[in-house]
């Protein structure tokens, strides 16, 4: 190995230490996008996990509310339930996130425990600036 590769190995191995100290300063929440919706010109809402994905069980999960250029949309409160409806002899389960606010504008975060895997309509109410509820079906695994 010449000097080169080595000065070349230092430093992407500084930038993925910093990439990951930045990830760890997020708040060691939720990071990664499983679904996204478009609520209108202004308002996005995004539901996110530690790995990106909705599972069968525990987790935790995140609530994000951006503008259209992405930036925080600052919300007073927000819920997330997951609903899935009867299917057979089976009722209509219902499992919400229990969510608190982060040191983050507009995104709130909190555990989440799905009874069992398979499609359920994530809920979401949010009062803010503006004021609804939207639903967005998404799958556990
Ligand atoms: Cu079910």
């Amino acid at each position: 190995m010449n000097l080169k590769k080595i000065v070349y190995l230092f430093v992407v191995m500084a930038l993925a230490a910093l990439i990951s100290a930045c990830g760890a300063a997020n708040g060691g929440g939720s990071s990664k996008a499983i679904a996204e919706k478009k609520i209108n010109e202004n308002l996005n809402v995004s539901i996110l996990s530690t790995d990106g994905k909705l599972k069968n069980g525990d987790q935790q999960i995140t609530l994000k509310f951006t503008d259209g250029s992405g930036n925080p949309v600052e919300m007073k409160a927000a819920s997330l339930n997951f609903k899935m409806p009867a299917m057979g002899s089976m009722a209509e389960m219902n499992d919400a996130a229990k969510l608190n606010t982060t040191g983050t504008p507009g995104e709130f975060s909190g555990p989440l425990k799905l009874q069992m895997a398979g499609d359920w309509i994530a809920q979401i109410s949010y009062e803010g600036k503006e004021t609804g509820k939207t639903t967005i079906s998404m799958t556990a695994y």
